[in-house]
């Protein structure tokens, strides 16, 4: 007998990012009565392959699985739906115009918070990693019109955890002493990594380091363009590390207690720092005093990091225009 369970449900879970995180979602969980139901969802022609994933996830012969639905049908996937990992969308492929690629991920991200809104539970979390993930994410909590807007996240985390990666390497610092190293804006080359905020073993980072140019110029390339490192290394997008970066981030999400310092997190704006209201943007985010996730206030920002920022804004305000025009949202 079950205490209690966590109804999870995983879209493009045939998909790469679904195959390496699957064996992993044990880590979710706080208390060992807990189990999970796992919904996965996939396009019908993906179902053989997604038997053979239900396959391997039975052969890990772990205790925290409750039971796993293979499915097509998004009624069964999310029935009772608690936490929604929405990784499966349509990619962009040679020749589609931005337009196209918004077109194709409209329907299925449309789809998706229509079904979320009818059959979710009513306490749901919604993390968007599908890209353009900002994007999508807004779509979808535009047609789940029941579910309030701070139930919807998409993730940066990646973003985040390259840039502490490549801040660590750089100036051979241990990555478990850094912290409030945050990303901003969209999950596109225009994310901006606000390095001035960040802390090393409790100082300001900046007393620790020099080279600010290389932190305000080829770094932020760095880490924006990993992404496309990583594809023309393996001729696949990140998947092993994108798996991770969603287990941290739905950490953040699952318990205020694991979260220490800011993090970053795609979340629905109300204009704060100049986004578009309503658009999903990466913030430094943390737990307020009242346990809420929230974006951290007041910061200071000078002039280029605002500028930096306003420009990744724009283009999230952009696509959120061009998902207006093109009939994806009322
Ligand atoms: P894969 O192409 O391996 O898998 C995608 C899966 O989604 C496929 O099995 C496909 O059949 C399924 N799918 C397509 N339409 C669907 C629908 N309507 N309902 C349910 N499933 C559907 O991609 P993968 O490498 O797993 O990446 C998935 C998404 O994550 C891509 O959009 C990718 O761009 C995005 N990423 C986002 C990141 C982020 O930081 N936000 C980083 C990693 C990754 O690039």
């Amino acid at each position: 007998m079950t205490s209690s369970t966590l109804t999870i449900t995983i879209t493009g879970a045939a998909g790469q990012i679904a195959y390496a995180l699957l064996p992993r979602l044990g880590d979710l969980l706080f208390d060992v009565e807990t189990r999970i139901v796992l919904k996965l969802l996939d396009v019908e022609g993906a179902m053989p392959a997604l038997e053979a994933v239900a396959m391997e996830i039975e052969d890990c012969a772990v205790s925290w699985i409750e039971k796993v639905v293979c499915t097509s049908d998004l009624k069964t996937a999310f029935d009772g739906c608690q936490l929604a990992l929405l990784i499966g969308a349509s990619p962009r492929v040679k020749g589609m115009e931005r337009s196209d690629l918004l077109l194709k991920n409209g329907d299925i991200f449309r789809a998706h918070g229509e079904a979320i809104n009818k059959y979710a539970a009513k306490d749901i979390k919604v993390f968007v990693v599908g890209n353009p993930c900002n994007t999508n994410a807004y779509i979808c909590m535009n047609h789940a019109r029941d579910v309030p807007s701070h139930r919807f996240f998409s993730m940066s985390m990646l973003d985040q955890n390259r840039a502490y990666a490549f801040m660590a390497k750089r100036y051979q610092l241990d990555i478990s002493m850094l912290e409030n190293l945050c990303v901003w804006g969209n999950h596109s080359p225009t994310m901006y990594v606000d390095y001035q905020r960040a802390t090393y073993a409790g100082k300001p980072l900046l007393d620790v380091v020099d080279a600010h140019d290389w932190l305000a110029n080829e770094y932020q390339e760095m880490v924006a363009n990993r992404g496309s490192a990583v594809i023309q290394a393996r001729g696949a997008s990140s998947a092993a590390s994108a798996a991770n970066a969603v287990l941290d981030s739905v950490m953040m999400l699952l318990d205020s207690h694991q979260a220490y310092g800011a993090f970053s997190m795609g979340v629905c704006s109300h204009g704060e720092y100049g986004a578009r209201p309503g658009t999903i943007v990466s913030y430094p985010c943390h737990y307020n005093a009242k346990g809420q996730l929230s974006i951290v206030e007041h910061i200071d920002l000078d002039p280029v990091t605002q500028k930096y920022i306003a420009l990744s804004f724009d283009e999230i305000a952009n696509e959120a225009d061009l998902c207006r025009d093109l009939n994806l949202i009322g």
